[in-house]
């Protein structure tokens, strides 16, 4: 018997195992990593993309880069960019594409990370602002904007220019689909939405929005546990605050312990147990939360082939619970 301490956690399967030569850490939605995968897509980068749950950050983005955020990229000789403005300048260095180095260009930049942003994200959370009044953030944000469709008239050329458009567009996206009704009644923002709008539709933010560029679910780490269960069970659990099972149609009091998978074991385990089903839901387990809800974890061999799987000494606790999706096989995300 093998007590499995947190910090112990095996790596299931090796990240050295990998074929892709980077990895990005990515959130669908988030414009900062929508800007590094129009640029990593431009210049033909292949990677393998690792969406994340912002809410759920799995261990091996928070090895790359502490500060947590993404887009993250993991280059193949292990250097991290963890900027998305460095990851759209080391793109154009591998596609020979040029960083916009003109005045107006790092204005519209500068302007759009700093000032911009921050009235975006007032817009988006006003209860997040101790004195928020959404409404003058949302009229700050519609002068700044109008600046910018000011300068767009002036200098067409700009808006032609991909580089600006990544850095740029996904923002403006972001603060049209707060009221895209109200958004497209603005006045003295016309050059602005004749930007936007081919580009909302256009190939390039389609491809990135899509398979294998973004993905709908998160991306399973191998030093996650899981547990496959029956989503009504699931629910139920979810409703009382308590998850009475061990496997399928047996309580951890007739067990003694909950079965769990390291990821490379989720596949045959829903296979033998759970193919018959027809909601499965798939846990993703955090150990180290395992652990510090005081539930021991052992490593035990399966009676009939020895293989070794982990094995909780208690409750599943609630809060180590990561991820809970419906199990779709290999489908994108799930293991
Ligand atoms: N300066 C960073 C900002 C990235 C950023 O803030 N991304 C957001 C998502 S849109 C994030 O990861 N937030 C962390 C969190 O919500 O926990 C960059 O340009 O890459």
């Amino acid at each position: 018997m093998v007590e499995v301490l947190p910090q112990q956690a095996p790596l299931a399967e090796s990240d050295g195992a990998r074929t892709n030569p980077a990895i990005l850490y990515s959130f669908r939605r988030c414009p900062y990593a929508i800007r590094a995968r129009l640029a990593l897509a431009a210049a033909a980068i292949k990677l393998e993309l690792r969406e994340v749950s912002l809410a759920a950050k799995p261990p091996e983005l928070l090895a790359a880069s502490a500060k947590g955020t993404v887009p993250v990229l993991v280059l193949a000789d292990g250097r991290v960019i963890d900027e998305s403005q460095q990851i759209v300048r080391w793109s154009l260095e591998q596609g020979g594409g040029a960083w916009p180095g003109d005045r107006l260009a790092a204005q519209m930049i500068a302007s759009c990370d700093g000032e911009f942003k921050a009235l975006l994200d007032h817009c988006r959370y006003p209860e997040r602002h101790a004195n928020g009044d959404a409404a003058a953030a949302r009229q700050q944000a519609l002068s700044l904007l109008r600046q910018w469709n000011q300068e767009l008239l002036e200098v067409p050329q700009t808006s032609q220019r991909p580089e600006l458009q990544w850095m740029i567009l996904p923002f403006l996206r972001q603060f049209r689909g707060l009221d895209t009704e109200r958004f497209e009644h603005e006045s003295g923002l016309e050059a602005l939405r004749a930007w936007l709008d081919p580009w909302l539709e256009g190939p390039a933010l389609q491809a990135v929005m899509a398979s294998p560029w973004a993905e709908r679910r998160a991306w399973h780490s191998p030093s996650w546990l899981y547990h496959l269960t029956l989503a009504e069970d699931w629910r139920l659990a979810k409703r009382q605050g308590f998850y009475p099972w061990s496997t399928r149609g047996m309580t951890l009091e007739q067990v003694g312990f909950v079965h769990a998978s390291w990821r490379h074991q989720v596949a045959a385990t829903y296979q033998r147990f759970y193919a018959d089903a027809a909601d499965v839901v798939l846990l993703a387990l955090d150990p180290r939360a395992i652990s510090t809800a005081g539930v021991p974890l052992r490593q035990e061999p399966a009676p009939d082939t020895g293989e070794l799987f982990p094995h909780l000494y208690g409750p599943l606790p609630m809060g180590a619970v990561v991820l809970a999706d419906l199990y779709l096989g290999d489908a994108s995300g799930a293991p």
